[in-house]
């Protein structure tokens, strides 16, 4: 009996020194997750946040020949570009490049009022009209691009993208 109190305080002190150390786990742990933290959430919102390299891009041309001008597109993983497409030709054309849209996160298309989200692996322009997709580029390669409309990409237009 009279080593009862004793074990009692032993366990009593051996309790409190395990609430210490963990209050100073979890204070340690606070303050050093914190930068971790918001790094994390830094990294995660940077290519929205990365300079725009903007870049354009002619789909057919006044003389209503059929060719991308230029034809080819270089860019780099990891940038974030603004391609201005527009079409100062007669004729309607098609941006088609579906493995390149595969190798890029596209951050949002603008055409006119209209803003789309999303994947997109295809756009039309119809005559006189202009769109701005802007992408951060990821996947290394080169892509094909041509245009759709039946005709166009065997009279010539088609073009390269690459990203490096
Ligand atoms: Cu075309």
């Amino acid at each position: 009996m009279q080593y009862a109190p004793r074990s009692f305080l032993k366990n009593w002190r051996l309790r409190l020194s395990a609430l210490l150390f963990t209050i100073a786990v979890l204070i340690m742990f606070g303050a050093s997750s914190e930068p971790v933290w918001a790094a994390r959430i830094a990294g995660a919102t940077a290519p929205t946040q990365q300079p725009l390299t903007e870049v354009r891009v002619h789909l057919g041309n006044p003389a209503n020949e059929l060719k991308f001008e230029p034809s080819q597109l270089t860019f780099e993983a990891g940038k974030r570009y603004k391609l201005f497409l527009d079409n100062p030709s007669a004729q309607k054309h098609y941006f088609t490049a579906k493995d390149f849209a595969d190798s890029i996160w596209t951050q949002k298309v603008e055409a006119g009022s209209v803003e789309v989200k999303g994947a997109i692996d295809e756009l039309e322009l119809k005559a006189g009209a202009g769109a701005e997709w802007i992408f951060v580029a990821m996947k290394p390669g080169d892509y094909a691009l041509h245009c759709s409309i039946p005709g166009h990409a065997e009279a010539g237009m088609t073009g390269s993208l690459t990203i490096r």
